[in-house]
């Protein structure tokens, strides 16, 4: 009884090793002050000034006992501290194969979801139950951070930097969401509903294009990503064989020589930054000719171009900018009338 209204909430993978922990934790923080506090009022009382207690032979040390003590805490300290360090580990690491990836952005002050196949959500997040998935977070202002209690999952939403954090929805229903960290005049209203559906439930939610949630079907990432590549001109340098830039096909996670002598992997966040801020790192051949889009692209199209470019690995690129654009901007701009 007491343990399902303290475990009730428990809702994802995670959340029962979480609790074990935190309930371990608290057991062992009152262990230790019921100890100490005893220890106290007991020597208060014996050793008090109108004690007559034999005073003459005061103990300078006891080294068995100092031992004992010191290997009984480090054993319980580092115990602990790797027993906890596991999960902390497992849930901030590399996730499942079948992980589905899904993009949170969070902003002043709302929750912007994308999930790969276009569906976008606004302080709304849709779960299938049962299957690994992987939140992508981003700032596009100050540091967020995305809290759901019932998953035990929070995570800073960083500006300039991708956090990642993985978990299986257990449970079927609405949980709260939260952001867990002082953003500005309406942090408190910065909340949101992660809904957990069954698998079939959440296949018909997808079919119909996410109808349920406030954002609404368009086309998929790589699509909306190709889009901006055509409208920005990128294929006019990054084409095929123009010379004046690398070709992005199959640049994903390959190593990257740079100007500066230095090598790096072009990973998302090398992506983001060579997007934004092209003369940071320019790759050794070519010059800092590109412009800087810093301020022409939020974070949902980065994220777009890069699954644009990450799909690139498999295809090569088109010869000519002749694809037509479609300006897919002001699609983020999608908020419920809410300040930002
Ligand atoms: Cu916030």
């Amino acid at each position: 009884m007491l343990k399902n209204h303290l475990f009730a909430n428990a809702a994802s993978s995670f959340a029962p090793k979480f609790d074990e922990i935190f309930f371990v934790l608290t057991a062992l923080s009152v262990f230790f002050t019921v100890l100490v506090l005893s220890l106290i009022v007991i020597f208060a009382i014996r050793y008090r000034a109108a004690s007559t207690i034999d005073r003459g032979k005061p103990i300078t040390h006891n080294t068995k006992l100092e031992f004992t003590i010191i290997g009984f805490l480090s054993v319980v300290g580092l115990g602990v501290f790797f027993w906890s360090a596991k999960p902390y580990a497992t849930i901030y690491g590399a996730p499942p194969a079948n992980a589905q990836k899904i993009y949170v952005i969070g902003k002043q002050w709302m929750w912007e979801i994308q999930h790969p196949d276009g569906i976008r959500e606004n302080d709304a997040l849709h779960l299938p139950l049962g299957r690994p998935v992987q939140l992508i977070l981003i700032s596009q202002d100050v540091v967020h951070s995305f809290f759901v209690p019932a998953f035990k999952v929070k995570r800073d939403v960083v500006p300039g930097m991708y956090t990642s954090v993985w978990f299986v929805p257990t449970k079927i229903g609405k949980f709260r969401l939260f952001c867990a960290q002082y953003c500005g005049a309406f942090h408190s209203q910065m909340t949101g509903w992660v809904t957990v559906m069954k698998p079939k439930d959440f296949a018909a939610w997808e079919a119909a294009g996410g109808s349920f949630s406030e954002g609404g079907h368009e086309t998929s990432m790589v699509q909306a990503g190709k889009a901006l590549f055509n409208k920005y001109g990128c294929v006019s340098c990054h084409g095929v064989s123009t010379g004046m830039a690398p070709s992005l096909s199959n640049l994903y996670m390959s190593k990257v020589h740079l100007t500066n002598g230095s090598t790096a992997i072009a990973d998302d966040a090398y992506i983001r930054e060579a997007i934004l801020n092209p003369t940071v790192h320019v790759p050794v051949g070519y010059q800092p000719i590109m412009p800087v889009f810093k301020d022409q692209l939020n974070e949902g199209q980065v994220l777009d171009l890069i699954a644009y470019i990450k799909s690139l690995s498999s295809t090569s690129l088109p010869q000519s900018p002749a694809n037509s654009a479609s300006n897919r901007s002001g699609t983020d701009e999608k908020v419920k009338g809410k300040t930002r």
